[in-house]
């Protein structure tokens, strides 16, 4: 048992709270020197359905004072008292700045084609890979020379939906919170170039990019060899690449973030940005050939990831978005309108396979005429799903936005794509909005349910609301990420007093080196266990929070991957400018 906390530590303003898995009615803060700093009263919450456990809230948001901590605690067993202590933190107004450049620089350690020098990358270099032609599967007369990109994750597979996810997240990071990455070096090798840090990072998977679109415009689903590698170093590597079957869900993203980036790097390169400008072009036009979904399957005999999707309509929704904001013309506004009205997609998703998020925050953050009735319906469509979040933030112990039923293959993601949500409410100024929404919201339903499942009517937890602010929301799926969570583990690697480290990560097994490259986001608790590994070490009714092992071997636990890490960098972004410019 222990105590549970960000294992970074806390802004000075703002919520601050320790989670406890059992009773009592005091806590202290304590200090290196072992001087108790604050004393305060706990606050029982109850019974926490995702964990699984009794839990007690201490909240120290009021004391302010920067400096190293832990948070102690008593307990009752067999009519003894026993201590119990949190991991140390901080409290200080940098307490998240060697997070953000971890989480960052993880691109780097991804990327794909290239020497990793030890001078960008200290011991975790690795030679050239991947640098071979990849060929069309299915007709080997087909060459394609597409190295570069990010690794998407523990495998070497590139996936362009995947990698347009994270390029999304991190390009609209730095669109709405720009002081967030303003001077910040990555030292990667094109830091000092003039052009901000970010925007150096993504250019590398932008390259990669437009070399897997096809003449006609067209996008290549993916680039991998035809089975999984082992567990060996990238350069080792050397099965035959293939790209396989163009995708409309492929074509869609591209148009989408090219169209995106086009805009992103205008101020930088004028020429790059054009580059862009013209390939999302084309992809549009390919779209519009193309009208209907040309979805992707693998083909017999290649066994790397799918991504696969069965409907496009909120890729072409984004595309639209995308090209109408980069180019203000009628007939991208008339597309988006109708996707948006006469399709049926999540509308405010924010992922790799359901996009339609990305497409709203295109057109509210355009400079392009808008139609009031469509911003109204957008913010609407964001008030509904934040209130709902709200909700199910207070009925959870952690105030972390889930229920346990969504503890599915990288949760993680999950919950800092709520993260992102709330400091969406906060950039357009909808929190009070939120807040009403909140007390009569519902909780979302199960879009996927066993034959002959009935839906039991969800009791969570048993707290009155919280008045948290979004900050204080986005704050705790941070939080949570970091070490407050029914396992006391930081699900970042390097960082946290008890972080994970050993990832489902090819190069960080390879390496030989003990510790894990700094940065990497573990996909964290699947409650579905779908591999070997979490089948033996998970046991049967282990409560979601807690279906997590830091074991190299479970992927469906334990892998990384590039939109992994994207949405936890966007939603640190937003509390890192809200610290700057409350
Ligand atoms: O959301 C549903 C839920 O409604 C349902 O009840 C539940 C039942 O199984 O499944 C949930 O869906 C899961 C989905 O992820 C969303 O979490 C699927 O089971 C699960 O199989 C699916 O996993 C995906 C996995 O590939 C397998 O296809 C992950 O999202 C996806 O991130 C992962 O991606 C892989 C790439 O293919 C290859 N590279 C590594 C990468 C990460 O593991
Ligand atoms: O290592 C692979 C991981 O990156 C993928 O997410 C996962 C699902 O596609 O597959 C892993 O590869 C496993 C393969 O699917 C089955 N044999 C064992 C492989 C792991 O070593
Ligand atoms: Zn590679």
């Amino acid at each position: 048992m222990s105590i549970f906390v960000n294992q970074l530590g806390y802004y000075r303003q703002g919520e601050k709270r320790a989670i406890m898995p059992f009773e009592t009615n005091q806590f202290w803060l304590v200090n290196e020197a072992g001087e108790t700093c604050y004393e305060g009263e706990t606050l029982l919450f109850g019974f926490d359905k995702s964990s699984g456990d009794m839990v007690t809230e201490a909240d120290f948001s009021e004391y302010t004072l920067p400096g190293r901590y832990r948070v102690k605690s008593v307990r009752n067993e067999d009519e003894q008292v026993i201590a119990e202590y949190s991991p140390w933190f901080e409290i200080g107004d940098k307490v998240y700045d060697k997070l953000a450049y971890d989480l960052m620089k993880a691109y780097y350690y991804l990327r794909c084609g290239c020497e990793l020098t030890e001078e960008f990358a200290g011991p975790y270099v690795h030679k050239a890979c991947h640098t071979e032609k990849a060929q069309l599967w299915g007709d080997e007369s087909v060459l394609v020379d597409a190295t570069g990109g990010w690794h998407d994750a523990g495998d070497y597979g590139r996936y362009v939906t995947a990698g347009a996810c994270a390029l999304s997240h991190l390009l609209y990071a730095f669109r709405m919170y720009p002081a967030a990455f303003e001077g910040r070096s990555y030292q990667i090798p094109e830091s000092g170039n003039g052009t901000p840090d970010i925007l150096n990072e993504c250019r590398y998977e932008l390259e990669w990019f437009l070399k897997m679109q096809r003449e006609d415009g067209g996008v290549y689903h993916k680039l991998t060899t035809a089975q999984h590698a082992p567990f060996v170093m990238p350069e080792e590597d050397k099965g035959q690449l293939y790209v396989f079957q163009v995708s409309s869900s492929a074509t869609a993203d591209f148009a989408a973030i090219c169209a995106m980036a086009s805009q992103s790097f205008r101020p930088y390169d004028e020429a790059f940005s054009e580059k862009l400008s013209k390939a999302a072009l084309k992809s549009y036009a390919w779209l519009g050939a193309h009208p209907e979904c040309i979805a992707f399957k693998n083909p017999e005999g290649n066994g790397t990831g799918e991504y696969g999707e069965w409907d496009d309509a909120s890729n072409r929704f984004w595309a639209a978005c995308e090209l109408y904001s980069l180019t203000g013309e009628k007939k991208y506004h008339e597309d988006l309108e109708n996707f948006y009205r006469e399709r049926n997609f999540p509308r405010t998703a924010l992922g790799y396979g359901e996009v339609g998020g990305f497409g709203m925050l295109a057109y509210l953050l355009s400079k392009q005429g808008k139609k009031i009735e469509l911003m109204g319906a957008f913010f609407r469509e964001i008030v509904q799903d934040a209130a709902q979040r709200v909700r199910i933030s207070e009925e959870c112990g952690y105030g972390v936005s889930m229920l346990d039923w969504e503890y599915t293959w990288g949760s993680n993601m999950n919950v800092m794509r709520q993260g992102m949500l709330f400091a969406i409410v906060d950039f357009f100024g909808l929190e009070d909005k939120v807040k009403a929404a909140a007390k009569t919201a519902g909780l979302p339903q199960k879009r996927w349910r066993r034959p002959g499942e009935v839906e039991e009517p969800y009791v969570q937890g048993m707290r009155e609301p919280r008045s948290w602010s979004m900050r204080d929301h986005a704050a705790a799926q941070l939080d949570y990420l970091m070490g407050c969570n029914a396992l006391g583990i930081s699900y970042v690697t390097g960082n946290g007093e008890n972080a994970y480290n050993y990832p489902h990560l090819r190069p960080a097994f390879a390496d030989g080196i003990e510790a894990c490259m700094p940065g990497m986001v573990s996909g964290g608790p699947n409650r579905h266990r779908q591999d070997e590994k979490a089948k033996e070490v998970i046991p049967d009714g282990t409560p979601a929070q807690k279906c997590f092992a830091d074991e190299v071997d479970s992927y469906s636990l334990n892998e990384i991957t590039i939109y992994w890490n994207s949405p936890a960098v966007f939603t640190l972004a937003f509390l890192m400018a809200k610290e700057m410019n409350p």
